[in-house]
């Protein structure tokens, strides 16, 4: 099931189920619920899956299904109109670093060391606290280069969501929006280089967990469009991450309270050239099949 989060004039938020290039507004049949945030809440409590709580509630129900078109909500965000949000409102974005190989070796040859390799050989992996709601961007919205870098790169990522219990409730488009001349600079830079207004990307939709059959092999594209040409393209699959989410999590947790609807951003297999930093007005296209395509244009502070 892909679940979104839409904006409607009048009404702050709502859930939607994207059936085809159909959106089911979730929120006519489950009043209570105004955000996939509350739909994990009342799967929680019931025990059940976020699957079966919207299986249940779209049996019991005989009214008229109402909603939109996919194509109608996939706007740029205007109070004026729908369009679509952040697939939830995640207290907390964490992100994995140096996961693939390629990640790894690039980030030390630019910089001349051999840190990232020490870190994508070791137990441990590299984790770093990324962003709150407040700092996440949705379909459509604009992602940010901060006013003192000349250097800023998409990364783009699957990341997943985790449950109360620590559980993977679905997965989601990152993207973990980076200052690398910053975090080149100095390493302990890197908070600089990962936190700022608009530094992530998410959506556009929320799969829950039963419908992805393999998340270890998710193919992942990222194209750059600026004045409407493509100046870069590139993919992933997720075959190609050195570690299990099971291996991150065993990280994330220990002596870590983690909020339910923390975002787990896994780490980039796609790699920027070092002379396509982002700029104002470029448009970065994420796009995985069992996703959907997530868009954002750039916005320079
Ligand atoms: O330390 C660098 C950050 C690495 C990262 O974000 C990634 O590999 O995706
Ligand atoms: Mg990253």
């Amino acid at each position: 099931m892909k679940l979104v989060q839409f904006y409607e004039p009048g009404q702050e938020s709502g859930v939607g189920i994207v059936q085809d290039d159909h959106v089911i507004d979730l929120t006519e049949i489950m009043p209570e619920v105004e955000t996939v945030n509350d739909l994990m809440h009342v799967a929680g409590v019931a025990r059940i899956s976020l699957a079966e709580l919207v299986e249940r509630a779209l049996n019991g129900y005989d009214g008229q299904l109402a909603g939109f078109t996919y194509e109608s909500l996939d706007v740029t965000p205007d109070v004026g109109f729908p369009h679509l949000m952040v697939p939830l409102f995640s207290p907390e974005v964490w992100g994995f670093g140096v996961t693939y190989k390629r990640s790894a070796e690039f980030r030390d040859d630019d910089a001349q060391q051999t840190i990232y390799d020490q870190v994508y050989n070791s137990d441990r992996p590299e984790s770093f606290f990324k962003a709150t709601a407040s700092r996440c961007s949705g379909p459509n919205a604009p992602i940010c280069v901060r006013g003192d870098s000349k250097f800023t790169a998409t990364e783009p990522e699957l990341a997943y969501v985790l449950g109360d219990e620590g559980e993977i409730v679905g997965y989601t488009l990152c993207n973990d929006v980076s200052a690398w001349d910053i975090e080149k600079e100095n390493p302990l830079y890197l908070n600089q280089s990962k936190i700022y207004q608009g530094c992530c990307a998410l959506g556009p939709t929320l799969v829950t967990a039963d419908e992805i059959d393999d998340p270890y092999d998710i193919d992942i594209q990222c194209r750059i469009l600026r004045d409407d040409a493509v100046v870069f393209e590139g993919e992933a699959n997720t075959s190609q991450l050195a570690r299990s989410f099971d291996e991150l999590n065993e990280y994330l947790y220990r002596d870590n309270l983690i909020p339910s609807g923390t975002v787990v951003s896994t780490g980039t297999g796609i790699i920027l050239p070092n002379d396509l930093g982002l700029q104002e007005g470029d448009l970065v296209v994420i796009s995985s099949p069992e996703i959907g395509v997530l868009s954002n244009p750039v916005q320079q502070l």
